[in-house]
């Protein structure tokens, strides 16, 4: 049985962190390593929390894709085992509802989640909606964040809606190519304003793929960030254990 949201989790637990997946049919040695990771490293710890982009994309609950039942027997068993995993939406996987929770086991989080690590108030996000300097994705996201539009696209059939990924796929990546490095990282406003809104000690994000640990100053305090590594060349996580995180890379 998962626990709740905005957890405490003391010292003692070991708390894992992972995002920027990106699981896809088209990859399937990365399904392996996803699939090694639920039944290894996974199955130490009191909780999982995926950060966003556990999926390439996903386009509904009744994908029926057979790759797909790999990723959800193997979520589904950690769940069973006892491990709290805990999903967050990213910008490809905003699509995940209550079917593929429950087959999971998996409990969805908000967009903004902070829960306690030791005695640190740890903020918890994918990462996008601190990207506020990428203004045409902000509006992007709005538009498919919304209900009327998220109804619309999962009531065409499985072939146009993978059509319709694919073709946003193509367009982003044309907008991302007219766009800068800076344009598309992470907002130092953004994320002060969200840490001091949060009164928050240190941050968890993903998104970026841009792998980093660095401090900021945020009106007295000093606030810790973390940013997870993609899984594209290999898996990686990171661990919190005794209050502390460590990054670490599932291929050693
Ligand atoms: O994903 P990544 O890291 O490569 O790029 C993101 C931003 N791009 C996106 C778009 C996704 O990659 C597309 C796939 C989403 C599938 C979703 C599920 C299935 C369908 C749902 C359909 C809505 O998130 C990219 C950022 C980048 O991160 C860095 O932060 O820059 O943003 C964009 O490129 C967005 C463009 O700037 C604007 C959008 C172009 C498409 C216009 C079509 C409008 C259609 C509106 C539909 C209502
Ligand atoms: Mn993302």
């Amino acid at each position: 049985m998962a626990d709740a949201p905005g957890a405490q989790w003391s010292d003692a637990a070991t708390v894992l962190f992972i995002a920027d997946l990106h699981l896809d049919p088209a990859r399937p040695l990365m399904i392996d390593a996803f699939r090694a990771f639920c039944e290894g490293p996974a199955r130490t710890a009191r909780a999982v929390y995926i950060l966003g982009d556990l999926f390439e994309v996903w386009i509904g609950d009744d994908d029926d894709d057979p790759v797909w039942d790999r990723v959800i027997d193997a979520i589904g068993r950690l769940s069973a085992h006892g491990v709290a995993v805990h999903f967050m939406p990213g910008n490809r996987d905003f699509l995940v509802g209550d079917r593929l929770l429950a087959r999971t086991g998996m409990v969805r989080l908000d967009d903004i989640e902070v829960i306690t690590l030791g005695d640190r108030r740890t903020l918890l996000c994918h990462g996008d909606t601190l990207c506020t300097d990428d203004t045409a994705y902000q509006t992007f996201r709005r538009q498919v964040r919304s209900p009327d539009w998220q109804r619309d696209f999962l009531a065409r059939p499985l072939a146009e809606r993978r059509q319709i990924a694919a073709g946003l796929r193509d367009d982003s990546g044309d907008a991302m190519s007219g766009k800068s490095s800076v344009e598309m990282d992470v907002n130092a406003e953004a994320l002060r304003a969200v840490c001091r809104e949060q009164s928050v000690e240190r941050v968890i994000h993903g998104h970026t793929h841009r792998p980093t640990r660095d401090q900021w100053r945020v009106d007295g305090t000093t606030v810790e960030r973390w940013v997870l590594a993609d899984w594209f060349t290999a898996g990686s996580m990171l661990r919190a254990r005794e209050g502390e995180i460590e990054a670490v890379d599932l291929s050693d």
